[in-house]
């Protein structure tokens, strides 16, 4: 069996032979229309947002125990199940916490794959440092009646280094609408929600918060998480045409010979 190329044969069909070939056009006109609904889920028509809370038991954030590991970190777990080839597009967390020293937190996020995001590093605290070793940062306070968002497209377009920046340290961030912004970009440094793009939105994914110097202490209640998913665009569609028209070709050619 040889195939022959489609496009240099289809300018001498005659209007019989077309029909005899309409088997492929049929199917060249399905496998577009799917490969159009695949290009259309992947360009944001068809994105779905799926949302999941933690339970809300507060649970003990040790104080002073962070030391950089997350096992030195209060979790709370949230398992995902949303059906299969399904694709993440997008993360954004909601936290609620009790603490008095927004500056002792560190809050990381981790999906089913195993990637890890840090949200919130020890605001307030100049350098990068992710090892709990020194004291400092801001001293404003959070409440879990005042949820914090983080979201790589948060309107306030606020870093998460700069939370609490202003505010008193008797002052609960988020809790009006003089006491700054309650939606934060992550921390910024290189370390996007974005990350988790393109993975399988099933399974387990935790937060962790980690509290780095002594003194002020807290409880981390609750979190919810947001992930908008599409449907991992069809790879076979072109497949498909090739396999069909491979099939169809030949078949005409041994039509005509049977014709003559
Ligand atoms: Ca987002
Ligand atoms: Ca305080
Ligand atoms: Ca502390």
């Amino acid at each position: 069996m040889r195939l022959v190329p489609v496009s240099l044969r289809i300018w001498s069909l005659s209007s019989r032979e077309m029909f005899r070939l309409t088997p492929c056009f049929r199917l060249i006109g399905v496998t577009l229309a799917i490969g159009f609904a695949a290009i259309t889920e992947a360009t944001g028509e068809t994105i779905t947002l799926h949302t999941a809370a933690s339970d809300t038991v507060p649970l003990a954030i040790v104080d002073d125990g962070y030391d950089g590991s997350l096992g030195s970190m209060a979790s709370k777990p949230i398992t995902l199940n949303v059906g299969p080839n399904l694709e993440v597009v997008d993360v954004d967390v909601v936290v609620r916490i009790n603490h008095n020293f927004v500056g002792d937190l560190t809050i990381k996020l981790v999906g089913p794959g195993g990637t890890g995001v840090t949200l919130l590093n020890r605001p307030g605290l100049p350098g990068n440092l992710d090892d709990g070793s020194e004291v400092g940062g801001d001293s404003s306070n959070l409440r879990d009646t005042a949820p914090i968002l983080f979201d790589d497209t948060a309107p306030s377009g606020v870093p998460s280094e700069s939370m609490g920046l202003g505010l008193s340290s008797a002052t609960v961030v988020g809790s009006g609408p003089t006491a700054g912004p309650d939606n934060y970009l992550p921390h910024v440094e290189g370390d996007p929600l974005s990350l988790f793009e393109d993975s399988d939105p099933n399974g387990l994914w935790t937060l962790y918060v980690g509290d780095s110097s002594a003194a002020a202490a807290g409880t981390f209640v609750a979190w919810d998480l947001r992930v908008s998913t599409h449907v991992i665009p069809e790879p076979t569609t072109l497949g498909l045409m090739a396999l069909a028209c491979g099939w169809v070709v030949p078949r005409r050619r041994a039509w005509r010979s049977d014709a003559r």
